[in-house]
């Protein structure tokens, strides 16, 4: 198996970390995206990381659909269960921490494009804004009502927020707007040494 990736993805390190959880801990393929890297752009139309390339050559982009494809080839007991019985509550709380993580993602990527302040400071920069503070302030009031490291492995939703604030952490340092999340900070230090998150922190190569 081959995984395509960078070192900044958000996607990249929801792939990964479920895929290091589900005891499948793959050295990634580092190629640039933005470069239209051959490998990549023959594996996935879109050209973007994560790709995983299965051993029978089969190609999977998307991290959702790479989560997937685990949770259905690796289920529970067997393997850690990246979502388990309690799906919606994991689901919901994903789907809130990838809202953030798209909405961060695009304002960077539109910042390559454009000058930040001319984009941050549009009515959709500010829109993708609110959908960091607010997805963000929402997380951390479910994280505080009800912990999501409570089983021995981390769910979904954990490994989706500890992404998104880590994300947050490294591309938006110190950012004013954001809310205060000693919850969700609280988690991500806890979970740091599991090797699903401590191979995957987000880095500019040099
Ligand atoms: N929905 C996709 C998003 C993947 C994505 O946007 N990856 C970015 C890196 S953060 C990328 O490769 N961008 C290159 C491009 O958009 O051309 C997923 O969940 O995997």
């Amino acid at each position: 198996m081959q995984l395509l990736a960078n070192t900044t993805s958000p996607y990249v390190r929801i792939a990964r970390a479920s895929l290091i959880e589900k005891g499948l801990d793959i050295a990634p393929t580092i190629v640039d995206p933005w470069a239209d890297d051959a490998r990549l752009r023959a594996a996935n139309a879109a050209t973007r990381v994560p790709t995983l390339v299965l051993d029978d050559g089969t190609p999977l982009a998307e991290s959702m659909a790479i989560v997937m494809w685990l949770e259905s080839t690796r289920p529970a007991p067997a393997h850690a269960a990246l979502i388990g019985p309690d799906a919606a509550r994991v689901l919901s709380r994903a789907g809130v921490a990838l809202g953030v993580i798209d909405a961060a993602v695009h304002t960077i990527i539109i910042r390559k494009v454009t000058a930040p302040v001319l984009f941050d400071e549009t009515p959709v920069g500010l829109r993708r804004r609110r959908t960091m503070a607010e997805g963000m302030q929402r997380l951390e009031a479910l994280a505080a009502a009800h912990p999501m490291d409570g089983s021995a492995t981390p769910k979904l939703d954990a490994i989706c927020a500890i992404t998104a604030i880590d994300y947050l952490n490294f591309r938006f340092t110190d950012a004013p707007w954001l809310p205060a999340m000693p919850a969700l900070n609280a988690l991500s230090q806890r979970l740091r040494s599991r090797p699903s998150f401590a191979q995957t922190m987000p880095f500019v190569p040099s």
